[in-house]
């Protein structure tokens, strides 16, 4: 239907025909000046971990050199390459949820922080055994927060958010003792045992992989959605648009990318104060327009219903539009490249975040403990750039769709009420999903997330995914800059239950759902590790006995490398759209691609067509229904 029809368009044509025009580089012509990519590089053979080198061994057996200068195999390359990947993925994570716990540390009645969701914090709380009788909220939520810090270097024990899963997975995790101890340790240890001369084995370096991924999703990343819920309140859903057609000539345009709430938050705090909304007017704005990008884009919108610009890809576009008065960042997925691309317009590049200053860029530090005032000052910078804007070099494409967002586990949970006759069952249950999952409504569930990546159409292979998926009845749930895909698509809407299933669209009619959900940003991938785990625990089974999976059809970071692997470690099959550098190791793909799925009862499936990736997906589905019974 006419709706629809703006799938895959974001005006990209006329914006690189812009840029040409105005003279700006993009990453095409990055991407080109590259030429073809080093195969070495690309199959994971080569190494530069030690001055010996740098070593690059052949990847094909028998031919070349065998060995780096150590004795190192192409095995114990691409697996320690690999292993790095996951520990850089699990730590960026983690650093965020860090913050974010050092913020409800400082939190306080008459501060910049408050707890937005007291019934959260007390439930949290309750879980770690914190007394909570007679004293006072901030309290608890300070000695919450010293035990959440406490996980990333905790001397003994393991991680306390394992004890959510469900009794099934501990126990495979306790088998192959794989339970992450403290969240720094593992990728600490990761890093140790592929410094020069440590491990030599391939297996171990990926059991030990999987041990740091489980530090990111039931650690860092569990802490980083939960604490944002309990100071920035647990999204509920609300409408939006999205797409660079958000832009809005008329006002003050500023866009938020990155990652962290903190900062975004008081962005969008202080574009409302109306001392920040009279100099817009006087510098002849009709307001303060804010856009997210990435997952700060996620962030905002789910609690705010900010409007979505556009994900990873779009960052460059956004600029080209010459419509933004500040591009404002924190940490994570920020190109280098904004800072020329921003002088070639009148738009100012502010990062915000010692842990990512960016030459060329304007560094405004953001400091919590004076986070308002912080805030608006960086407000102010961009309303005062408007004057500078040149309306000749304006171009925004008009291009934009409704989006519902904000589906946090208890938003869903609620919406399943809606079908629950409480005479008969109990309310706030995942009962009812587990109920047509089992009765075959619903053939199953899948998590599609990750990020843009040129080497595959922008956007293409999310869309075609979700869609062949929910018109075959299964739901999906998504995050990060996958989620901003199904936004711009037209896929979060009610009326995209047009293009699913009967099934599916039966049960999105009944709970008042689209039939695909938004769960937040790349943390919040935590929300699917917890709802896929009640409705295991409902019904007495393990993840790995569901008819779920992950899919992160055009993934590109590190990050994305230890979610791919804590998914797998939860017993939760992934298929990659982009295959990773490991091919050079038939050992390393061996163990990923097959062999993992005796330790952990998931596997990694990897396939860059993505009509052949959903068929696949449905037919691993079908496999685990049939071995349930149902
Ligand atoms: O953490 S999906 S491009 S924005 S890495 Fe980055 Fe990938 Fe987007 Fe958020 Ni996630
Ligand atoms: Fe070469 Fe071994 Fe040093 Fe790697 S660690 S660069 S393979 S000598």
């Amino acid at each position: 239907s006419d709706q629809f029809i703006s799938i895959y368009q974001s005006g990209e044509e006329q914006l690189l025909e812009k840029a040409v025009k105005d003279g700006a580089e993009t990453m095409w012509d990055r991407k080109a000046a590259q030429k073809t990519p080093c195969g070495f590089g690309e199959k994971g053979v080569c190494c530069r971990i030690c001055a010996m080198g740098p070593c690059r061994v052949s990847p094909v057996a028998g031919k070349g050199a065998q060995k780096g200068i150590c004795g190192a195999t192409a095995d114990v390359i691409v697996a320690r390459n690999y292993a790095r990947m996951v520990a850089a993925g699990t730590a960026a994570h983690s650093d965020h949820a860090r913050d974010i716990a050092h913020i409800l540390h400082m939190a306080s009645r008459d501060g910049n922080y408050k707890v937005r969701d007291e019934k959260k914090l007390m439930s949290l709380a309750k879980e770690w055994g914190v007394n909570t009788e007679n004293r006072d909220i901030y309290e608890i939520a300070h000695e919450v927060a010293e035990i959440a810090l406490n996980e990333f270097g905790k001397p003994f024990g393991t991680l306390k958010f394992l004890e959510r899963a469900p009794e099934l997975r501990q126990k495979v995790w306790e088998d192959l003792q794989i339970k992450p101890r403290a969240i720094d340790r593992e990728i600490a240890t990761i890093l140790h045992s592929t410094h020069v001369g440590c491990t030599g084995d391939a297996e171990s370096l990926v059991h030990m992989s999987m041990r740091t991924s489980l530090a990111d999703g039931w650690g860092g990343s569990m802490i980083g959605t939960e604490f944002s819920d309990i100071i920035f309140g647990t999204p509920v859903p609300r409408e939006t648009e999205a797409n660079l057609g958000v832009l809005d000539e008329k006002q003050v345009n500023i866009i938020l990318h990155g990652h962290e709430p903190s900062l975004s938050e008081m962005i969008v705090m202080a574009s409302l104060d109306p001392e920040m909304q009279k100099l817009a007017k006087e510098v002849g704005a009709e307001g303060i327009n804010l856009a997210g990008m990435c997952c700060t884009g996620n962030e905002v919108t789910m609690r705010h219903g900010v409007k979505i610009a556009g994900n990873f890809y779009q960052q460059e576009m956004a600029i080209l539009t010459g419509a933004v008065e500040a591009i404002i960042v924190d940490v994570q997925c920020i190109f280098p490249a904004l800072a020329k691309l921003s002088d070639c317009y009148h738009t100012k590049f502010i990062t915000t975040s010692p842990k990512a200053k960016i030459t060329g860029a304007t560094h405004i530090e953001f400091h919590e403990d004076n986070a308002m005032e912080s805030a608006k000052n960086i407000v102010k910078e961009a309303i005062e750039n408007f004057k500078n804007r040149k309306n000749e070099k304006v171009f925004i494409p008009e291009i934009k769709s409704n989006a519902v967002v904000g589906y946090s586990v208890e938003a869903v949970i609620k919406q399943l009420d809606k079908v629950v006759n409480p005479h008969i069952d109990p309310m706030g249950t995942v009962k009812p999903l587990a109920d047509v999952i089992k009765a075959g409504v619903l053939r199953g569930a899948v998590g599609i997330v990750g990020c843009n990546n040129p080497k595959s159409k922008h956007d293409y292979s999310h869309i075609e995914i979700m869609k062949k998926l929910i018109a075959n009845d299964v739901i999906v749930v998504t995050t990060g800059c996958a989620a901003q895909a199904a936004a711009k698509a037209g896929l979060l809407t009610k009326d995209a239950r047009k293009l699913a299933g009967q099934g599916l669209a039966t049960v999105c009619e009944l709970v008042d759902i689209p039939p695909v959900l938004h769960m937040g940003s790349c943390v919040d991938i935590s929300r699917i590790l917890t709802i896929v785990g009640e409705v295991a625990k409902h019904l007495g089974i393990d993840n790995s006995d569901l008819p779920v999976a992950g899919i992160a059809p055009e993934w590109m970071s590190e990050k994305a490398v230890a979610i791919a692997t804590y998914v797998i470690s939860s017993g939760i099959d992934t298929f990659l759209g982009i295959t990773p550098p490991v091919t050079g190791s038939d050992e390393v793909v061996d163990i990923l691609t097959n062999r993992v799925e005796n330790m952990t009862g998931a596997k990694f499936f990897i396939e860059e067509d993505p009509h052949a990736l959903a068929d696949k997906v449905l037919g691993r589905i079908e496999e685990k229904r049939q071995k349930l019974g149902i």
